[in-house]
């Protein structure tokens, strides 16, 4: 058996819906909603230039239900590329395409030996190609919450062939993600297979131990919101004439989400951060070629300009798109711009007096007590439920629970409402 090649990919999500994407201004809607078809795309062309020998998906190819009948028809399209190039596919089912949650189905292309491309859900499915001496061992989520370790009963490797694990798991668990199929890397290093080829969780990853089996996460194809940034994509892994594997990490993405963190703190003029921004902007363009880029600004720091950055936010984030537009024109938006600056300690905030020293004075107070921010969330939950429901329906809900983003909520406000009182009668 001479050099074989797999392409290992999970979590792709087709036509995962926007969120609260459609309510931003400016948004590139549109290439933003196609982007986990273009992904695909890209990845079937990999697959065929590369001439790659198997196809593995390892769960929630679906992000749930299909809206219509299209997302079904686009993979059909996408199958049926590979198979006609002679390249099998096997897919399992995760958390959010279970067999349980599906409600339709469409008839999938064979593979070129006439094998299925999805795995079972009832017990564990095996799919043995002769031809390149590999075998695939894997089993489909049957419900949305599936808390057994699925792991336990993959069987013993088959003799004489490069043997990959197919898993949707959490591991021992990951933070953002529901800990479905748990198991532990050990567990799986003990199944003594060649290759584990994993999904659920979104982030790259390696969890094998030193000399043993390769244990990988490829994470997405494409992130989808600002807490999946940088490169995504699948792995591609090589197979020697001795069963024994490297393997490689190749970018699919054709949006890249980034955050963009600028440290203030020698800062004294809000030009500076927007030049800031500007040579930020330059060398992320570079780096993403002909990707749409999305960025979220965040400012960080001890900085004597706290005060102004959140009296003049509004204006800044202006200023930033303005950036945006002439510099990067339809290559690049700007999500956002948070503020996470706070004020030198131990300086009362410049010619305050009355009722906005005091105010200043119970903003030092909350900060960084975990506990009144606790409270301040209590509050404000106790007001949101009193809101109509017209006005939340369709919204995400806010953080409550996070003492973090409470604390920059007070941090913010606090600051807005002195900016708002000292320019108040000025003109
Ligand atoms: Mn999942």
């Amino acid at each position: 058996m001479t050099l074989r090649r797999i392409l290992h990919a999970a979590d792709i999500h087709l036509d995962s819906p926007l969120q609260k994407l459609g309510t931003y201004e400016h948004a590139p809607v549109q290439r933003i909603r196609n982007a986990s078809r273009r992904a695909l795309e890209n990845m079937v062309r990999l697959a065929i230039d590369q001439s790659v020998d198997l196809v593995v998906i390892a769960g929630d190819l679906y992000d749930g239900d299909w809206p219509d009948q299209n997302t079904g028809l686009f993979f059909v399209a996408q199958a049926g590329k590979l198979v006609k190039a002679g390249i099998p596919i096997v897919v399992i089912r995760g958390n959010h395409d279970a067999a349980n949650v599906m409600t339709s189905s469409l008839p999938l292309p064979k593979n070129p030996d006439g094998s299925d491309i999805m795995m079972r859900s009832d017990a564990v499915d095996l799919r043995r190609f002769e031809s390149i001496g590999i075998a695939v061992h894997g089993r489909s989520f049957r419900t949305r919450a599936e808390s057994e370790n699925l792991a336990a009963d993959y069987p013993t490797p088959l003799n004489g062939m490069f043997n990959l694990g197919l898993l949707h798991t959490s591991l021992t668990g990951a933070e953002g993600h529901a800990p479905y199929a748990p198991c532990t890397p050990a567990q799986l290093a003990d199944k003594r297979y060649d290759y584990w080829a994993l999904g659920h969780v979104h982030a790259r990853g390696h969890h094998g131990f030193e000399g043993a089996a390769p244990v990988v996460f490829s994470g997405n194809i494409q992130g989808r919101h600002v807490r999946e940034t940088g490169p995504k994509g699948c792995v591609i892994v090589e197979v020697d004439g001795r069963n024994q594997c490297t393997h490689s990490f190749h970018e699919l993405d054709v949006v890249r989400w980034q955050n963009c963190e600028i440290d203030v703190s020698a800062m004294h003029h809000l030009d500076e951060v927007v030049d800031a921004y500007q040579a930020s902007l330059a060398h992320s363009l570079d780096q993403v070629g002909d990707r749409l880029l999305v960025m979220r600004v965040g400012l960080t720091g001890i900085a004597s300009l706290h005060d102004q950055l959140h009296q003049h936010s509004n204006q800044l984030a202006a200023s930033l798109r303005a950036i945006a537009l002439s510099h990067g024109g339809d290559r690049t938006w700007l999500e956002g711009l948070k503020i996470h600056t706070a004020p030198p300690s131990g300086k009362p905030t410049i010619g305050l007096d009355g009722p906005m020293a005091s105010l200043a004075a119970v903003v030092a107070q909350l900060r960084g007590d975990d506990a009144a921010n606790e409270l301040v969330g209590q509050e404000l939950r106790s007001l949101v439920k009193k809101l109509p429901p017209e006005v939340t329906a369709g919204s995400t809900p806010l953080p409550l629970d996070d003492p973090q983003w409470i604390g920059e909520l007070i941090e913010s406000s606090a600051a807005d409402v002195i900016g708002r009182l000292q320019t108040e009668g000025t003109d």
